[in-house]
């Protein structure tokens, strides 16, 4: 993995999206330039059982179509199942060594809120890290409060070579602070989910991202 391919890391599952077709969001955002996707089916109306995998394998499909790297929340033996390019799990989730293990060659994500889970991530050679909830955010029902730009700019002060991805609240309007602050990309539901033209949005994430340090 480059740290480039978090630039704009689009993550998204059914409950995300009201107002068109999962697959067709999906789709318009890979035409538009997002470098990385996050299948990540939670909430009180996520599929299960084998919709649940044909839909993830539908979004591996196109995301191996347009060349992005296809990433699982949580769901290690999903990934291992559908030759994922990789997983993300939170610290509360799953053990970075138990993960790290079933998945040797894949791409391993993992959520730090701490400098103690940052130094876990690094010991089990995470190949990036996630950081947020940087701004509120109404995607994640049990997330952290927010936290700002602090922690982000210390991990990155203190791992300047390890790729940072910032998460929560984040939109086109406050990403280049993010940017600025050292992230190497932006990850994101809402903005894109509920852009009226994601190929704009899109776009105005990518010249945010020209501002890094
Ligand atoms: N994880 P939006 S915040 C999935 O802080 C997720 O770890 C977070 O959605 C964390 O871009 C979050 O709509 C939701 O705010 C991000």
């Amino acid at each position: 993995m480059n740290r480039e391919d978090l630039q704009l890391y689009f993550i998204m599952g059914t409950s995300n999206v009201c107002h068109q077709e999962p697959l067709t969001v999906l789709e318009k955002a890979l035409q538009a330039g997002i470098t990385m996707f996050q299948f990540r089916e939670k909430g009180p109306h996520a599929l299960t059982g084998l919709a649940y995998e044909q839909f993830a394998r539908q979004c591996q499909k196109l995301c191996q179509h347009y060349h992005v790297p296809f990433i699982i929340n949580d769901d290690i033996d999903l990934a291992v199942r559908l030759g994922a390019d990789g997983v993300h799990i939170g610290q509360e989730d799953v053990h970075v060594a138990i993960a790290r293990k079933k998945i040797a060659n894949m791409i391993l994500g993992v959520s730090v809120h701490s400098l103690e889970e940052l130094q876990t991530a690094m010991d089990h050679h995470a190949d990036y890290v996630g950081i947020g909830p940087i701004f509120a955010t109404t995607s994640k029902s049990d997330a952290h409060a927010p936290c700002g730009t602090n922690f982000l700019q210390q991990a990155h002060k203190l791992q300047p070579h390890l790729p940072i991805v910032a998460i929560g609240g984040i939109n086109c309007t406050n990403a280049d602070i993010v940017f600025q602050a050292g992230a190497d990309g932006v990850a994101v539901i809402s903005a894109i989910c509920e852009s009226e033209d994601i190929k704009q949005t899109v776009s105005m994430f990518k010249s945010s991202s020209r501002i890094k340090r």
